[in-house]
């Protein structure tokens, strides 16, 4: 055997060798090792072409083309054999990590909202696709604004210490939102459509009575504003909240702050007359205390309690479910 039969002979050994070991590697890491093995700078292949000294020079470029070609083709069998490894790992990955589908999920816990902000809500909705303004103001007032400047004369007994929280300093916890039409118009002009919804502040405590609930009042000022519009927009509110199929009366009432005042009952189909709001014609002095020239503007007023109307919307007795939080009550308005 001459020398370069001797060398292409080592050369295919050394290929039939490694091809063997690239096979036999189970890892991207052991292929990589094995492939240094045969490839590297002081891999096999290296190590045969390093013993050439003894060939012509003919005969080297002969051998280093089959060189080459030994290299090419483990190459090309170790990207075949890395291509396998890898998928085989990510493939064992998988199989670990899986999520068995059928396997019943847990739901998300879904909250609910309070029933009196859905109430509120509801009534801000209407009367703010009728163009009312929604004015807010403070809790704490004073007592100019919640009694005098509605016509509550001084000897009135809602302004008693039973009825009223009172502060040290002369403040009020406000007994109803109408301060914050006082405020509104001193600082608005008519013709004017505004609600003030809020907290109110009164002392009284049974099923039907808190010591602290929430009211929408409105308020319409202009030059012509007459009770048949207080009777048609109030008509249509309970309309809204309620049923379309409810009816509606009228009973004569007395408030400081309204003249002629009224109370508005509604029935449901086969029900009884139940209370829901009171409202009148605003009375020419509290346009007086608020800066209005009574003699060129007519308004009418109302007054209601979102918890009477949710009440009364979805049968609740004991108005102290609406603060207790507790989640068998708030559950059910999903
Ligand atoms: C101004 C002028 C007039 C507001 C009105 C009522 C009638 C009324 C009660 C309903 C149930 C209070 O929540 S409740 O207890 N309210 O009956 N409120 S007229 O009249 C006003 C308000 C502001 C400047």
């Amino acid at each position: 055997m001459t020398d370069r039969e001797q060398i292409e002979k080592q050369l295919r050994e050394a290929q039939a060798q490694a091809e063997a070991d690239f096979a036999a590697a189970d890892s991207p890491q052991t292929l990589y090792e094995a492939k240094t093995k045969y490839l590297g700078k002081k891999g096999a292949v290296k190590a045969i072409l390093r013993g050439l000294g003894g060939l012509s020079a003919e005969e080297r470029p002969l051998i280093g083309q089959i060189a080459n070609e030994v290299a090419d083709a483990l190459e090309i069998v170790y990207d075949a054999r890395l291509d396998v490894l890898k998928r085989s790992e990510s493939e064992a990955k998988l199989a670990q990590d899986s999520i068995d589908v059928s396997f019943p999920g847990t739901w998300p816990v879904r909250g609910a909202r309070h029933p009196l902000a859905l109430m509120l809500e509801e009534i801000e909705e209407f009367f703010y696709s009728m163009g009312y303004d929604i004015a807010e103001g403070p809790e704490i007032e004073q007592e100019w604004y919640n009694f005098d400047a509605l016509n509550i004369p001084a000897d009135h007994p809602a302004r008693d210490m039973q009825d009223t929280f009172w502060m040290k300093n002369g403040g009020v916890l406000r007994t109803h939102t109408s301060p914050v039409q006082i405020r509104y118009m001193q600082s608005h002009q008519p013709p004017l459509r505004m609600i003030a919804p809020g907290r109110v502040y009164r002392c009284d405590s049974d099923v039907t009575h808190s010591p602290m609930f929430t009211q929408v009042e409105g308020l319409v000022v202009g030059e012509d504003v007459s009770f048949r519009h207080l009777i048609g927009t109030l008509e249509a509110l309970l309309k809204h909240v309620f049923e379309d199929s409810i009816e509606i009366r009228l009973r004569p009432s007395f408030f400081p702050f309204t003249e002629p005042s009224a109370e508005v009952d509604l029935r449901r189909a086969g029900g009884d007359w139940m209370e829901v709001l009171g409202c009148g014609m605003v009375n020419p002095a509290v346009f007086e205390s608020a800066g209005y020239d009574s003699s060129k503007v007519t308004g009418f007023a109302f007054g209601l309690g979102i918890e009477r109307f949710a009440m009364i919307k979805y049968g609740i007795r004991d108005i102290r479910l609406f603060y207790e939080n507790d989640v068998r009550f708030l559950r059910q308005f999903r």
